[in-house]
Order: C-alpha cells, then sequence, then structure tokens
C-alpha cells in the first residue's frame, strides 16, 4: 500500500498531527517564527517520512513515521501539561504542585511520596522525573497479565 502524498497532506493538516509535526517547545517560539515552520511542515513531515526519497510513502514508512508522530503527540500533551501544573511557572513542579496532580490526587495513600518521585532530591520535579511518575501510574493503573 502506498499512501498518496496528497491524503497525507490532508491527515497531517489536522490539527493533532499538526501538532505532533511541529510540538510546541519550551519556552515556546515567536510567534512569527512557528508559522513560518508550519508553512513548509507538512512537506517537510512527507519528505521525512519517505526514507527511500520515492515520492510516496511504503506502509512501512507510514507506519514509522506515524508511530513517531503519536510519540510526538503524547510528548507534547505531557509538556503542555506540565507547563500547566507549573502553576508557580518555575519550570519545575515543586511539592504542592505534585501533591495537586490528578494522577497523585486519583492514587490518594498509593501516590508515590513526593521524596521518591524527586529523584535528584533537589525538592522539586523537573520534566524527567514528572514522565517517570506518570510512566509508573500507567504501569501501576494497568490491568495485571
Ligand atoms: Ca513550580
Ligand atoms: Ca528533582
Amino acid at each position: 500500500m502506498n499512501v498518496l502524498k496528497s491524503s497525507l497532506m490532508a491527515l497531517l493538516a489536522t490539527p493533532v498531527l499538526a501538532l505532533a509535526a511541529n510540538p510546541p517547545v519550551v519556552p515556546p517560539a515567536a510567534p512569527a517564527a512557528a508559522a513560518a515552520e508550519r508553512a513548509d511542515t507538512v512537506a517537510a513531515q512527507f519528505n521525512r517520512w519517505d526514507t527511500d526519497r520515492n515520492g510516496s510513502l511504503s506502509l512501512d514508512e507510514f507506519r514509522k513515521g506515524y508511530e513517531q508522530s503519536r510519540r510526538n503527540v503524547a510528548l507534547a500533551q505531557m509538556r503542555s501539561n506540565f507547563i500547566a501544573r507549573d502553576t508557580d511557572k518555575s519550570g519545575y513542579l515543586e511539592k504542592g504542585e505534585y501533591e495537586a496532580l490528578p494522577v497523585v490526587k486519583a492514587a490518594g495513600a498509593k501516590a508515590l511520596p513526593f521524596s521518591q518521585a524527586d529523584k535528584n532530591a533537589d525538592g522539586r520535579l523537573d520534566f524527567t522525573e514528572y514522565e517517570a511518575v506518570l510512566a509508573a501510574a500507567a504501569a501501576a493503573a494497568a490491568p495485571p497479565r
């Protein structure tokens, strides 16, 4: 199966995949630069996915590109959540911000103590430590096999 360039372009124009192609960065790029980037994002994305450069995407190229996009979307989502939860805009989640996380509140008494989430013991969670908290919560929530 080959994916036509035009149908991929249409697909990439959807907000979720456009986000994947151009994930928000921390700190966000200047608006003018972001708009210019978006303009050639779709063509650039197609070219990145078309690894053998034959002008069409094989199923394998599409699958790999799509997987990568999904990971980028998840990462972008986590980054924007992290920013939203950093209510004092310190760039980190301090103890109070950690305890206010929905995932921590939902776990209640079973939640990972802040001191354990703060792996490098600097009194705050950076994005990597936050990611680990979410990964641990997802693992704990997964049904036993
Ligand atoms: Ca903070
Ligand atoms: Ca830390």
